[in-house]
Parts: structure tokens; sequence; C-alpha cells
């Protein structure tokens, strides 16, 4: 179990060990096959530039002090024109520049159009938290905690496996940006966007320690949004934990939540996509804390005040906007479409096990 961001080392290289440049620029650790492509890539432009500026530096030092002005300043007369090197100096970066281009649209293709037979995987970005949705509707309710306390999720993936990512915000844009993999998507809101990725083979940066799956192999990856969305962007983080095929499975399965009473679905609800702005613990964040708020008195910043109640806090996450809580501003999106009226039910209740408000046995899902 990792601890915190910047106690974390490096993830493990998937790719040739050994290359002291690629290290230096990268960083270790490239997984996925985009990780090469994107290396080469980068290697090519990169010594292509360090070609021409050599070669440019040279000459303008070379010439500076060979046709520096000397006693006599005669004037020598300078041709106007050379069409053998204009067009040389025109065919031949242009060659250079197509085959960059090429190189890197075939990159990118890559990652858009997805591999054959990929498992398709639902993320949703939202201030200021990543999800992501399995083929059977589960979530992950793993978590790791940031170094400002902040607790991320940690999504499960299958190694050695073409994945399919079909991305959405419901809020302003994202990016989803995996260092490891030498990627990065834009997540918009209104539009789907995809990312396909063949995952690499665990090269064994540890075995779970805890909980059922005890002994099984598996490797991590850093998610981060890479497109500034507010606040919290610098925390909209998440671990990619990629597991042999077999063990996704059944810790995949193990998400889904089956069994679960209201409250207990309101919490899993809460710890997916309210906990990065609503504290339970009294504490003030972007959000107010859901600590005895239900039932108390709430003021509005335009100075009237309700009773927060079953109706309230529906409303309060259909249409957030409608009573602005004194003291925070318009932050939070309207969950409509996204939060279902079970999903709604189950969030109250877990908002009336949170409130000294609520007298035991007093307003339970019987
Ligand atoms: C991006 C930050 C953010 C996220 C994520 C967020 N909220 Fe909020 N929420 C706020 C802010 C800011 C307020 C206060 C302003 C307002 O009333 O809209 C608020 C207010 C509320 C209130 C009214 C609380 C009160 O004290 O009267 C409820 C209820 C609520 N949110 C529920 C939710 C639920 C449920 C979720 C998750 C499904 C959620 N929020 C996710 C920012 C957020
Ligand atoms: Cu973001």
């Amino acid at each position: 179990m990792m601890t915190s961001l910047y106690e974390h080392g490096p993830m493990n290289a998937t790719l040739a060990e050994g290359n002291a440049l690629r290290d230096f620029i990268f960083g270790t650790g490239g997984s996925g096959h985009h990780a090469a492509m994107v290396e080469e890539t980068f290697a090519w432009i990169f010594w292509i530039a360090t070609f021409f500026f050599v070669v440019l530096m040279g000459l303008t030092a070379l010439w500076s002090f060979q046709y520096k002005r000397r006693s006599t300043p005669v004037a020598l007369v300078s041709s106007s024109h050379n069409t053998v090197l204009e067009t040389m100096w025109t065919v031949i970066p242009l060659g250079i520049l197509a085959v960059i281009f090429f190189k890197g649209f075939q990159g990118y293709l890559d990652q858009a159009v997805s591999p054959a037979g990929a498992i398709e995987m639902d993320v949703r970005a939202a201030k200021w938290d990543w999800r992501i949705i399995y083929p059977n509707g589960a979530e992950s309710t793993e978590r790791v905690k940031l170094g400002s306390g902040k607790e991320s999720p940690i999504f499960y993936m299958p190694a050695e496996t073409p994945v399919k990512l079909k991305m959405i915000s419901s809020d302003v844009i994202h990016s989803f940006y995996v260092p490891d993999f030498r990627s990065k998507f834009d997540v918009m809101p209104n539009r789907y966007t995809y990312y396909g990725f063949n995952s690499s083979a665990i090269k064994g940066s540890g075995t779970l320690t805890e909980g059922p799956f005890a002994g099984t192999p598996y490797e991590d990856h850093w998610l981060f949004c890479a497109e500034y969305c507010g606040d919290s962007h610098s925390e909209m983080a998440a671990v990619i934990r990629l597991v042999p095929r077999d063990a996704w499975n059944k810790i995949v399965d193990g998400f889904n939540g089956a069994g679960l009473t209201p409250a207990e679905k309101g919490k899993r609800l809460y710890t997916i996509q309210c906990a990065s702005c609503h504290s339970v613990d009294g504490s003030k964040n972007t959000g107010p804390s859901w600590k005895d708020v239900f039932g108390k008195t709430e003021t509005f910043t335009d100075g009237t005040s309700a009773t927060v109640d079953e109706q309230y806090v529906r409303e309060s996450i259909y249409e957030p906007a409608k009573k602005l809580v004194a003291g925070y501003g318009p932050q939070m999106a309207s969950f409509k479409g996204i939060l279902s009226e079970d999903d709604v039910a189950a969030i109250i209740e877990y908002m009336k096990t949170l409130s000294a408000n609520v007298k035991p046995g007093e307003g339970e899902k019987k």
C-alpha cells in the first residue's frame, strides 16, 4: 500500500533499461505499448534538433570570426540568389517535418483508435475526482492517501490486455494523463473521447499484502489531471493498478456492492463522488461538512434559511445553484443524470447517520 504521492518511488520500467538520456528526460517507468512509441518519436526530434543546433551555432561562431570586420572595410557584393541552395533548404526540412508529422500522427491514431477486442471501461471526470466504471457497472472503493491527506481512488486494470476507455466530464475540461503511459487525452463535457492501449505485463513492483487477494502481483501508475480545472486540480489524481487478468475479474466482481444497506450504499457514493469537497468530520472544505447537517437550519447567501430535510438535500444534489449555503461559492455541479433517485435516497440515508440532529432509530430506513 502506498502512503504518499511524494514518498512514492519511481514505477518500474518496462522498456529497455540503461538508456541514460531516456531516463534523464522521461524518468524510468514507461508502461504500455505507447510509451515506447512516444519515447522513440521524442528521441528522433531530440536528435534532429540537436544536430541542427550544433551545425547552426557552429557555423554562426565560425563565420562571425572568419568574416569579422578587419582594418579594410570593403563591403563584399553578396549574391542575391542561389536556386540550388534555396531549393535544398526548403525541400530537406519539409521532408524532415513530414516524417515527424507522420510519426506523431501515427502515434496519436494508435491511442485514439482502441485495439481490437478491447475491454471497455467508462471514465468520468468531475471536479475533482476521477471515476472508472468497470464493465460490470462496479466502481473501485479502494483509496490511496495523497501527501495532502486527500484520498484518491485505486483503479484496477488487467495486465497484458487491450483496454478501451470511454471518457466524459460532467463539468469542465479535464485531461486524462498517465505519465508512465506517456499519454494525455482531453476529457470534455458533452462529448466522449476515447483512449485505447495494450497494457504491459507486470514487472513486479510488489504483491498485494492485504485482503482476499493478498499475494497477487501488481504494478502501479499515477493518473493525473493535466488540464487546470479549479481549486483542487492538483489533487485530481488516482492510481492505475495493473494486476493479472484473472485476478482483475475477481477483484472487480468484489466491487459491485451487492447486499449493501441504503446508508452503506450512500457512503460508497459519497467516497467516490462527494468526498473531494465535503468532509464528514465537521471540517470545512470546498463545500460544507456533512457532519450534523441533516436536520439543522441552513442559511443561504440571499439571507433566507431552510431546514436540511430530504427535499432540500435532493434539490441540493440536482440543482446545487438554487440555494447557496452562506460562505460558499457555486462550485458544485449538478448530479442530474449522474445520480439516480435511488442513489439520492441512499445518500440521504447516509447523511442521517452522520447527524446528531437525527435521533437513533428516527427516520431510519425500515
Ligand atoms: C466540486 C466540489 C463539490 C462536489 C464534488 C460536491 N459538492 Fe456538494 N456542495 C459544494 C459546495 C461549494 C456547496 C455549498 C454551495 C451550495 O449550496 O451549492 C455544496 C453543497 C451541498 C449540499 C448542501 C449542504 C448544506 O450544508 O446545506 C448538499 C446536500 C450537497 N452539496 C451534496 C453533495 C453530494 C451528494 C455530492 C456527491 C454526489 C456533492 N455534494 C459533491 C461542492 C461540491
Ligand atoms: Cu481536472
